[in-house]
């Protein structure tokens, strides 16, 4: 969980009113975060660390997490204030994409994964069916950029330096996008396999890119990202017999972690796998509008 980032100074691209978003947002997150943070740090890390045969653990407390100069209690105070007031904007995200019959995914993975080009790959696979993209980046809008030369309608959230997206910009960037009835939103998250997990953006579920490049154990040092997922995209398939990998194994240390856990292998290069990948998103819509149609 992310207790120690400072995500004051998101700009939701097209908006005017981005300086809004400081005041409204979690002005504990970044002002604690000074407090507890800089100098002293690394003298203090005996305190909060648990060591077992030679490994340093910070995470053990009921926090899950130390931060020097703060207790226990009090990271959780904070923790629970950001989440409680991020739950707040999530429910309206979600509320609202109900409401129009919009399947959205936040797709979370480390910076490189493949995220952007599986999408573009995507959006053409899909052919008519209407959509959208939030793009996730700290900063530059070239994510938003390569999305829109597909033809696809994109806004770019730049969070600066802030490391996930939370339900406050997408709630703007939602705004903006205005997304069509019975349509799809792909929200590609910030590069970042840790904080992105614990941040509820009103999605219909997580989908973790995770390449074969990035080593087997990915799923067992970073669970808390693969929990979250419901689909695992195992990307770069073409690569796998280049870089000496095992695929049933990146598929075995997700269900380590995450019993339940879908996973489809996809090469967004070669376009293998793409066809059960859009299988599943259209699958999914379905799902989505078949409670609306009934009505
Ligand atoms: N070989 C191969 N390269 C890929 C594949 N998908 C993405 N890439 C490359 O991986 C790099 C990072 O891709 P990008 O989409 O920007 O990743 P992102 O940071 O997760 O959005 C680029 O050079 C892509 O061309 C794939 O399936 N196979
Ligand atoms: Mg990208």
């Amino acid at each position: 969980m992310c207790t120690v980032c400072g995500c004051g100074d998101a700009k939701v691209e097209g908006l005017a009113h981005n300086h809004d978003h400081d005041h409204d947002h979690d002005h504990g997150h970044g002002h604690d975060h000074h407090h507890g943070h800089g100098h002293g740090h690394y003298h203090h890390h005996h305190d909060h660390a648990h060591h077992h045969h030679g490994e340093l653990h910070f995470g053990q407390g009921p926090a899950g997490v130390a931060v020097p100069g703060m207790s226990q209690e009090r990271l959780i105070e904070i923790e629970t204030g950001i989440l409680a007031k991020n739950d707040r904007y999530a429910a309206e995200n979600r509320a609202f994409l109900r409401g129009r019959g919009v399947f959205a995914v936040n797709l979370v993975s480390s910076p490189g994964s493949g995220k952007t080009t599986l999408l573009c790959r995507t959006i053409e696979a899909l052919g008519g069916q209407p959509l959208a993209v939030i793009e996730g980046d700290q900063q530059t809008a070239n994510d938003a950029d390569r999305i829109r030369a597909t033809g696809a309608p994109a806004v770019q959230v730049n969070t600066g330096k802030g490391c996930h997206l939370d339900g406050h910009m997408v709630g703007h960037a939602i705004e903006h996008l205005d997304p069509r009835p019975e349509s799809l939103l792909f929200i590609e998250n910030v590069g970042n396999l840790v904080c992105p997990a614990g941040f509820d953006l009103g999605e219909d579920c997580k989908v973790a890119i995770l390449s074969v490049t990035e080593g087997e154990d990915k799923p067992l040092k970073y669970p808390d990202m693969f929990t979250a997922a419901r689909l695992a995209i195992l990307n770069k398939i073409d690569l796998a017999p280049h870089c000496d990998v095992d695929l049933d194994l990146y598929e075995a240390n997700l269900r380590r972690v995450n019993p339940g856990i879908e996973i489809l292998r996809v090469s967004a290069r070669t376009g293998e796998g793409m066809e059960a990948w859009t299988g599943w998103l259209r699958a999914r819509l379905a799902e989505k509008i078949r409670p609306r149609a009934a009505e």
